[in-house]
């Protein structure tokens, strides 16, 4: 990773940063209530939670527009949050409850959002990477100038299914951009013992992919990088590569031995690298908000979080007949 970043001052508005500031205290603080009810019991299956990422999410999310369309594997709570979708729909997924985004039905992994343009949530280690090119197809083939992001991880991108799906990107030419979130670790197994070659971004060289790297705990940095990869798939150049380099703090998912590296390792990067705080110390520097600005900012995400908390515990089980529904689509 890279060296410490220095504060100074920056040349985006008050309102960018406190933008900025209060989507990924969304994330984290809406993550932190899922590992709380996850550790009483009122989470099952799998939860893998995103702290640590934010930046990544909340940087690319600034650039979309209307009808922009996003795709993910199973560490999705965070990208459900950043392109709209209700916090208290996605708590209540994850409770299993009626009000949850797949009526209590899918849980962690498997919830959309049609309106947002959200297609999951993916359990199968790199499922969306193609289906991520698919809906930049259906959109070359409608005619539009709308972009898909397919994200998946470092471990994801030694997959044979993504080596095809750059193939026939490349070979059509279609606006997906592919985000490489490399976390570091795939499960347990660091990427330096899993990966022949480190930089990820150059994945795609051998199919004429155009690919960068990013300090992805930089959400201007993200940004600005997002904003040249859309200007490359909109002018219909084809697909590009991002490969975020990010880091997550918590286990892989709730049930993790944490025993592939040290505590002081995730300390060091939490003290150097935080997403957060980063933007938080270019706020005071720039003096666009005081201390206790912030901290009203903290209290009204707590408050969102909480009541949607509430909303997931209060929400009904999801009826007996909903067993036989959804199962096949309508014609
Ligand atoms: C096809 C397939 N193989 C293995 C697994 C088990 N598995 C779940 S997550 C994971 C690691 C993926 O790591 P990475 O792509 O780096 O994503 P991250 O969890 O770090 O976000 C593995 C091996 C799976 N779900 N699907
Ligand atoms: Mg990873």
């Amino acid at each position: 990773m890279a060296a410490k970043k220095k504060t100074g001052k920056s040349n985006t508005s008050a309102e960018e940063l406190l933008g900025y500031y209060r989507d990924m205290l969304l994330i984290r603080r809406f993550e932190e209530k899922a590992g709380q009810l996850y550790g009483m019991g009122l989470i099952g299956g799998f939860c893998h939670l995103y702290i640590g990422q934010e930046a990544v999410i909340t940087g690319i999310e600034a650039v979309t527009e209307e009808g922009d369309k996003r795709i993910t594997s199973y560490r999705d709570h965070g990208h459900m949050l950043a392109c709209g979708m209700d916090p208290k729909g996605v708590m209540a997924e994850l409770t299993g409850r009626e009000g949850g985004y797949s009526k209590g039905k899918g849980g962690s992994m498997h919830m959309f959002s049609k309106e947002k343009h959200f297609y999951g949530g993916h359990g199968i280690v790199g499922a969306q990477v193609p289906l991520g090119a698919g809906l930049a197809f259906a959109d070359k083939y409608m005619g539009n100038d709308r972009v898909s992001f397919a994200y998946f991880g470092d471990g994801a991108a030694n997959q044979g299914q993504v080596y095809e799906t750059f193939n026939m990107a490349s070979l059509w030419k279609l606006p997906v951009i592919f985000v490489i979130e490399n976390n570091q670790y795939a499960m347990g197994t660091s990427q330096q013992r899993a990966s022949s070659t480190p930089d990820l971004y150059t994945r795609g060289a051998a199919f004429g992919i155009p690919g960068e790297e990013v300090d992805g705990m930089d959400v201007l940095a993200v940004k600005a990088a997002t904003e040249k990869a859309v200007a490359h798939c909109r002018a219909g150049e084809g697909p590009y590569i991002l490969e975020m380099t990010t880091y997550r703090y918590r286990g892989h998912s709730m049930s993790d031995p944490a025993k592939y590296r040290t505590r002081e390792e995730v300390q060091k990067v939490r003290e150097e690298r935080d997403a957060i705080e980063h933007v938080r110390e270019l706020i005071l520097a720039g003096n666009h908000a005081s201390e206790d600005d912030l901290k009203a900012i903290d209290k009204e995400i707590k408050k969102v979080v909480n009541e949607a908390a509430d909303f997931s515990r209060e929400s009904p089980e999801p009826a007996l007949e909903e067993l036989w529904t959804d199962i096949y689509a309508r014609a």
